[in-house]
C-alpha cells in the first residue's frame, strides 16, 4: 500500500464520526431497539404441533476488535493492535474485522492451540478493493483477536491485491500459503508464503518464496480466469494435487496440477470436473468425507470407502454449489454419486447469502469446519457511512448424510450451545389454519431457536383434500403471503407488535401432478425492513424429507444489528435435521 493510505483511513474515521450522527431517527431507531417477538403462522386446514425452544441474551462481549485476550499463553499479545471499541449497528457474535470490507474467508486451519482465520480484506475502506489477506485468532471459533494482516499485496505478482487461497500443513507440520495473486495487468497468479517463525502460534509473519509466482495461466485460459488454489492432497505415491478455478470460454472447470514439493507444480492432462457453459469457477474446496458419522477427516485421507465432495463458488449467480462423488486418483476424476445431484445442479451449502466458502479439518474435534463469507443487504452508500461491510457466517460442522449418501448434513457448531443465556420453550403447541401465535418472552437481539413441527402423514391428506395441485413453489412470487394445501408455516422473525416488520422462516409442502410431496424452506424478507433499498429477496430451497420423518425442525440464530435496521437471519433448515 501506498505512503498515503494510513492519512486516508483516519480522514475516513472522521467522516464516519459525521456519518452517525446523520443518520436518520427511524433508523437509528431501529437499531436500538432491543425487544422482538416470534409468531408461528401457519396456513393450511390442519394441525400442527409445534415445540419451541429459545435461547435469549445470546451473547454480547465478542472479543473482535477487542485487544482483551487474557491469560497465560496469550501474555505476549501486548504489542497487537490496539482495536477500536465496539461500534454501534454491528453484530455480536458472527465474526467481523474491527472495521471496513470483508469477503471471502480464506485459508483457516487449527495450529499449536489456535483457530486461525485469513479473510478479503480492504483496510482502507468498506467496499471492495486493496485486497489483503487480514487474520485473525481464536481459541473457541467464537471469540476472536484480530491480527495485523497476513499479507499485502508488494510485489509485481500480487501488487493488485492478494486474493483467495487456502493452507496446507507440510508433512513436518508447517503450514504454507497458496494464494492468488493479482499483477498490476490483473494476470492472475498463483503463490506461496510460508511463516516466518513456525513457532509463534498466531503466526503472525508471512514470507512470499521467492520462487513466487508458482503458476502462471496455462495456455487456453484467460489471465484473469485463473484463481483461488485449494488446499492441497497427498496421493499414494505421495505427491500433492491442488484444484484451481476457471472457465475456458464459458465452460466453468476445476483444473488439477501436481506437485512433490509443494514448490513446482505441473498440469495434469485431466481436469477433475467441468460444466459446459457453467461460467468461471471460484474458490473451489475438495475433501474427504467419511461413510459414516459425524467425524471429519484431513485432506489427504483415502480409502475405498471415502468419497469427496467438489464445491463451486459459482460467479455467475453467487452460490455455493456441491456434489458428493467418487475421486479417482489416476484419472483425477471426480463423479458425483447421484448424477441428478451433479455440482451446479443439486445442492447448494446454503441457500440465502453464503459465497466463496472454505473448509478445513480441525484436529482437535475430529470435525470438518465450513466457514462462508455473507455479504449483507445494504447498499454500498450504507457501507460507507457505517465503516464496515460483511460478516462471516457461523462455522459449521459438516458430515455426509449416511441415509442418503449424496449430501452433507450441517450443524452451527457445539461451541455456539455455550453462548446461550435465558431460555424459553413452549411445547405442544396446535396450530390451526390461519393461526398466528406469539411466543412470550422471546425477546432480545440475538437469540437461538430451536422449532420442531411435527405434522400428518401427507400421503393421506393428499387423497382427503384432492387440493389443487400448487407445486412447483416459488416463494419469490407471494412470499409467506402465499396460501398452499400445506403451508406456509414457520416463524416470523424480528417482528415488531404490529407486524409491519417481520422476516417469514417458512416451510410449505405441495405436491405435484404425480402426487408427489416436496417441502420448501423459504426465507421471506420482502418485509424485513421498512426502509428503502434494503434487499427485499426471497431464499427458497428444496427440503429433503425421508418418508420414515414426520416431523421438521428449524434452528435460527438472530444476530442484530445491521445499520439497516434489517434483520440479520441465519437459518438452517434445508438439508438438516437436527436429532
Ligand atoms: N474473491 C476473491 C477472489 C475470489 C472471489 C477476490 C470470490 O480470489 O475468486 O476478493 O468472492
Amino acid at each position: 500500500m501506498d505512503e498515503s493510505s494510513p492519512d486516508l483511513q483516519s480522514q475516513q474515521d472522521e467522516d464516519l464520526e459525521g456519518s452517525y450522527s446523520k443518520l436518520p431517527a427511524f433508523r437509528r431507531k431501529q437499531a436500538t431497539v432491543s425487544s422482538f417477538v416470534f409468531y408461528v403462522l401457519c396456513s393450511l386446514g390442519l394441525l400442527i404441533c409445534v415445540e419451541v425452544i429459545i435461547f435469549s441474551r445470546f451473547l454480547l462481549p465478542l472479543a473482535v476488535g477487542n485487544a482483551s485476550y487474557s491469560g497465560d499463553r496469550r501474555s505476549n499479545v501486548s504489542d497487537l493492535i490496539n482495536l477500536e471499541p465496539e461500534a454501534p449497528f454491528r453484530t455480536s457474535f458472527h465474526f467481523q474485522p474491527p472495521k471496513n470490507w470483508m469477503n471471502d474467508p480464506n485459508g483457516p486451519m487449527y495450529y499449536k492451540g489456535f483457530y486461525h482465520l485469513f479473510y478479503q480484506y480492504n483496510p482502507w475502506g468498506a467496499v471492495w478493493g486493496n485486497l489483503t489477506w487480514g487474520h485473525a485468532v481464536s481459541e473457541d471459533l467464537l471469540h476472536w483477536l484480530d491480527l495485523e494482516p497476513a499479507l499485502k499485496g508488494d510485489q509485481w505478482y500480487d501488487v493488485g491485491g492478494v486474493w483467495s487461497g487456502s493452507v496446507t500443513f507440510r508433512l513436518d507440520g508447517t503450514p504454507i500459503i497458496l494464494y492468488t495473486g493479482l499483477a498490476e495487468d490483473l494476470e492472475q497468479t498463483q503463490n506461496m508464503a510460508v511463516p516466518d517463525d513456525a513457532s509463534d502460534p498466531f503466526l503472525r509473519k508471512w514470507v512470499k518464496s521467492s520462487e513466487n509466482p508458482l503458476l502462471r495461466h496455462p495456455d487456453g485460459v484467460y489471465k484473469e480466469d485463473f484463481r483461488d488454489p485449494s488446499t492441497a492432497w497427498q496421493v499414494e505415491d505421495g505427491s500433492w494435487r491442488i484444484t484451481i478455478g476457471t472457465q475456458v470460454e464459458t465452460d466453468g472447470m476445476a483444473l488439477v496440477y501436481k506437485s512433490r514439493d509443494l514448490l513446482h507444480w505441473e498440469l495434469e492432462k485431466n481436469v477433475l470436473y467441468t460444466i459446459p457453459g457453467s461460467g468461471m469457477w471460484e474458490c473451489l474446496d475438495f475433501y474427504p468425507v467419511a461413510p459414516t458419522g459425524r467425524r471429519g477427516l484431513d485432506t489427504s485421507t483415502r480409502g475405498p470407502s471415502v468419497n469427496h465432495v467438489l464445491k463451486v463458488s459459482s460467479y455467475n449467480d453467487q452460490h455455493d454449489y456441491y456434489a458428493v462423488g467418487s475421486y479417482n486418483e489416476v484419472t483425477q476424476a471426480f463423479t458425483p454419486v447421484n448424477q441428478e445431484l451433479g455440482v451446479l445442479y443439486g445442492l447448494q451449502y446454503d441457500y440465502g447469502k453464503f459465497y466463496a466458502s472454505k473448509s478445513f479439518y480441525d484436529p482437535v474435534k475430529k470435525r470438518r469446519i465450513l466457514w462462508g463469507w455473507s455479504n449483507e443487504s445494504d447498499t454500498e452508500a450504507q457501507d460507507i457511512a457505517k465503516g464496515w461491510a460483511s460478516l462471516q457466517a457461523i462455522p459449521r460442522t459438516v458430515w455426509l448424510d449416511s441415509e442418503l449418501g449424496d449430501n452433507l448434513i450441517q450443524a452451527p457448531i457445539e461451541e455456539l450451545k455455550s453462548l446461550r443465556g435465558v431460555k424459553v420453550s413452549k411445547a405442544e403447541v396446535e396450530l390451526e389454519a390461519g393461526s398466528i401465535l406469539r411466543i412470550e418472552g422471546s425477546y432480545g437481539g440475538q437469540l437461538d431457536i430451536e422449532v420442531t413441527f411435527e405434522y400428518p402423514d401427507v400421503s393421506k391428506v393428499a387423497f382427503k383434500y384432492g387440493r389443487p395441485l400448487d407445486d412447483p413453489f416459488d416463494c419469490s412470487e407471494g412470499g409467506s403471503a402465499q396460501r398452499g394445501v400445506f403451508g406456509p408455516f414457520g416463524l416470523l422473525v424480528m417482528a415488531d407488535d404490529a407486524l409491519q416488520e417481520q422476516t417469514a422462516l417458512f416451510f410449505y409442502i405441495s405436491q405435484s401432478k404425480d402426487r408427489q410431496w416436496s417441502t420448501y424452506f423459504c426465507s421471506d424478507q420482502s418485509r424485513s425492513s421498512l426502509l428503502d433499498g434494503v434487499d427485499g429477496s426471497a431464499y427458497w430451497g428444496n427440503v429433503r424429507v425421508l418418508p420414515s420423518e414426520n416431523f421438521l425442525s428449524l434452528r435460527v440464530l438472530v444476530n442484530l444489528l445491521s445499520l439497516s435496521g434489517c434483520p440479520i437471519v441465519f437459518f438452517y433448515g434445508f438439508p438438516i435435521c437436527f436429532p
